[in-house]
């Protein structure tokens, strides 16, 4: 009999109050069930919401240093059980342990970020114009975050969220991904346990339900997303007509650039992490790969033999390389997407079919895919795939490939791959992107510095580094004049 688990609300671990649960399984081997988790409705959102404020009238007096304990202790409770939490995000969402461990380990940073930003969370002071006047700003807390997060990073994309808002003062409630539950309890569980006020922090499991409750509530005026474009342009709207606080993070369509004089090696093993780690399954994925025409046969043949050295399987296997897909639906978008490729002509050099063999028919494996002749225009060469499709594009010219790269709707990342240290510094300049890389691949981002992108992969906001207490608090301005006179700002100072 599966383990039923619970939401965590008002300070308790609670059943959904209409009963109804979702199966959460292993995508490497479907017949091994995690557990039953809550699919909750809007009365445990609601029920969430009036215990958050509770929490917030408390936590938002507490002194910033004190916030900041709470998360170094959470930082070394998550250092202490590492191995388990990896194990345990293997299991439930598919990538291999040493990136699990990875994912484990950017929450241990973002935590210990946090806790030195107690000690810091700046305001300014600046000179008055008037006499005898102070002008002074500070970071006060918002209210409730609503957080809503995907499956990719399990860990890591939460504390990026939470941490943060709970840093500046701010109530969480937090809704992960329904494909990751388990790894959402256990931070949750580690939260309680080094400390926050229970009524600080709510975790709500299910779907879009409680997701659309959070953004449409009054009483929630901070939310941040990561997920889909086309979910972060629906609640865009919404907080738009609210006024709300929002950040978004959406997908990207993220190109590394091999230029004629790279160091080819190093690039082919760029491009394998970057386009089939995670399965390919990252906002930050190597999707495309421009490539100069001289170099192209080289550099394909080395690319497409160690991509079929590539090991498929169980994530928590040593040997394995690549895990599967999170569930049925992500694979037959890929398969969607490799039927769209041939039609559309471009030329399947390897995979594009799900790997054969009896280890793999319990899973939601597919086989890491490239396709070269891709056309600059096509489908493969413009859409988010979120799977292990790479899309290949021949160029003669840094400018032309500086040209392709800008031409999708999407600006995460990019990776550009040469010797020449003039064009690495104009690709730093000229690439439409919130992140550029230079002989590495467009994945890699470190926790104390400000991750998103630009044009429709985000919405301006920055999670990670020193960007994003910014969002997750208000700028105070205050003035004491004790001068013991009226003074008027732009006129006694400029009339005397
Ligand atoms: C994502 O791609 O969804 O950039 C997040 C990286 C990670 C975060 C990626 N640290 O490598």
């Amino acid at each position: 009999m599966a383990k039923t688990f619970k939401n965590f609300i008002a300070g308790q671990w609670v059943a959904p109050q209409a009963g109804q649960y979702t199966i959460n399984r292993n995508p490497a081997d479907t017949s091994d069930v995690i557990g039953r988790f809550p699919d909750s409705r809007v009365p445990d959102v609601a029920q969430a919401i009036r215990s958050a404020r509770e929490g917030f009238a408390l936590w938002s007096r507490t002194p910033a240093p004190l916030r900041g304990d709470v998360l170094r202790r959470v930082g070394d409770l998550m250092t202490a059980r590492k191995e388990e939490i990896a194990n345990a995000m293997t299991r439930e969402m598919g990538k291999v342990l040493a990136e699990t461990r990875g994912d484990v380990q950017e929450g241990i940073d973002t935590a210990y970020y946090a806790a030195t930003e107690g000690r810091r969370l700046f305001g300014k002071t600046v000179p008055s114009e008037l006499r005898r006047k102070w002008a002074m700003s500070m970071r006060r807390p918002i209210g409730i975050a609503g957080l809503i997060t995907p499956f990719n990073f399990p860990m890591a994309i939460p504390t990026w969220k939470a941490f943060p808002a709970l840093l500046c003062g701010n109530a969480v409630i937090f809704k992960p991904s329904h494909d990751v539950p388990h790894t959402g309890t256990l931070l949750v569980e580690i939260l309680l346990e080094a400390g926050l006020p229970p009524n600080v922090i709510q975790l709500v499991h299910g779907g879009h339900i409680v997701g659309n409750a959070l953004v449409t509530s009054e009483a929630v005026p901070v939310i941040s997303f990561t997920g889909s474009t086309e979910t972060g342009s629906r609640i865009g709207e919404v907080c738009g007509r609210m006024h709300k606080r929002l950040s978004l993070e959406m997908g990207g369509k993220n190109a590394m650039i091999v230029m004629d004089d790279a160091d080819l090696d190093l690039a082919v093993d760029g491009l394998l992490w970057g386009a089939f780690g995670t399965t390919g399954q990252r906002c930050t994925a190597t999707s495309r790969l421009i490539i100069h025409r001289k170099v192209h046969d080289r550099f394909m043949a080395k690319l497409v033999a160690a991509t079929e050295q590539l090991v498929l399987g169980d994530g928590r296997a040593p040997r394995t390389q690549v895990g599967p897909m999170i569930h049925e639906a992500a694979r037959e978008n890929v398969e969607r997407y490799v039927e769209i490729g041939l039609a559309q002509g471009a030329e399947l050099v390897t995979g594009g079919h799900r790997p054969k063999g009896a280890r793999f028919a319990k899973g939601w494996f597919y086989q890491p895919t490239i396709f070269t002749n891709v056309k600059p225009g096509s489908r493969l060469a413009l859409e988010e795939i979120f799977g292990p499709v790479l899309s290949v594009i021949q160029v003669s010219s840094y400018d032309q490939a500086a040209k392709v790269n800008n031409e999708v709707a999407y600006g995460l990342s990019s990776a550009l791959y040469t010797q020449d240290v003039n064009l690495a510094f104009r690709a730093m300049e000229d690439l439409q992107n919130g992140i550029t890389y230079i002989n590495a691949p467009t994945i890699g981002a470190e926790a104390h510095l400000p991750f998103g992108g630009v044009k429709q992969t985000g919405n301006g906001h920055r999670e990670g580094g020193w960007e994003v207490y910014d969002f997750y608090s208000e700028t105070k301005v205050c003035y004491v004049d004790f001068s013991g006179s009226l003074q008027r700002a732009q006129i006694d100072t400029y009339d005397a």
